[in-house]
């Protein structure tokens, strides 16, 4: 059994070394995907930086941006493990919360496990009132779409197994959260809520703006509510966009001698 944690980043050269280090031991194999995605900082030398000392480290690199639902999806394809973690690297979840995820997605393979950041008090730093409104607006959305109630609709964190993983319709919104439930809905998922303590960003900022963001998320949410009604002849999305480059530690720092 294996687990791929896929890490999507913009910009994140002040947190991806620290998160990729914060990751525990698991007591399983293991493969960290980092997707960069067009970052204009130094995010992917970090990274091969971080391949340098870690072997479980590898990297999937956009040269151009293509916003996180799609990076996330690639990272999917490129993962090699049976269950696959999406984690944000500005360790607003905690890497060291991993194993409670993975625990319950051993546990079943139907499911979708995310986390909830509205069931334990947080610091107000970690998130604006616009947001914590808003999110709150979505997560009673989302239970009446689904028929089951769900506290948290845009926390980064989710586990679930590949094979599921792979039929989530993602790239139709920016982000990829509401499309994870959208798929969920229509694979007949269960939702398993794991709640977090939510921190705020360490370093850097969040690419999220209120406006027009929120209206965006607005407009999204409601159209997933659509799509939840009327679920297509389901099939895996045809869309071919990939990595430019995907490196593995060996390739770059151990080249095997050719004759
Ligand atoms: N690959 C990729 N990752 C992204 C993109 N936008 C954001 N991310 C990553 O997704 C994670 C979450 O992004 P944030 O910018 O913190 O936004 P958020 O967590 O949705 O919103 P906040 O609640 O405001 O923090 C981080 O690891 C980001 O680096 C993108 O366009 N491409
Ligand atoms: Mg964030």
């Amino acid at each position: 059994m294996k687990l791929s944690i896929i890490i999507p980043c913009y910009n994140e050269e002040g947190n991806i070394q620290q998160c990729l280090r914060r990751i525990p031991e698991l007591g399983i194999e293991c493969e960290y995907v980092v997707v960069d995605d067009g970052s204009q900082d130094q995010t992917r030398r970090k990274v091969l930086e971080a391949m340098k000392e870690n072997p479980r480290v590898r990297l999937a690199a956009f040269d151009r941006n293509q916003g996180k639902a799609k990076a996330v999806k690639s990272g999917i394809e490129q993962a090699r493990g049976e269950i696959v973690m999406i984690l944000d690297a500005d360790m607003t979840v905690r890497p060291e919360d991993i194993p409670v995820f993975l625990d319950a997605a051993l546990q079943k393979k139907n499911a979708l496990v995310m986390g909830t950041r509205f069931v334990y008090p947080f610091d107000k730093k970690a998130m604006r009132w616009i947001n914590r409104i808003s999110n709150r607006i979505t997560a009673w959305l989302f239970s009446k779409f689904l028929k089951t109630k769900i506290t948290d609709t845009l926390c980064g964190t989710k586990v679930l197994w590949r094979e599921k993983a792979l039929q989530m319709p993602l790239g139709r919104d920016r982000w990829g959260d509401f499309d994870f439930l959208v798929g969920a809905g229509w694979l007949g998922l269960e939702i398993i809520e794991v709640p977090i303590r939510y921190q705020p960003r360490l370093n850097g900022k969040s690419s999220m703006k209120a406006f027009p963001d929120g209206f965006v998320l607005f407009k999204n949410c409601l159209r997933a509510g659509y799509l939840l009604n009327h679920p297509p002849q389901f099939s895996p999305s045809a869309d071919s966009s990939k990595p430019q480059e995907i490196l593995k530690h060996e390739e770059l720092f151990e080249p095997a001698a050719k004759e």
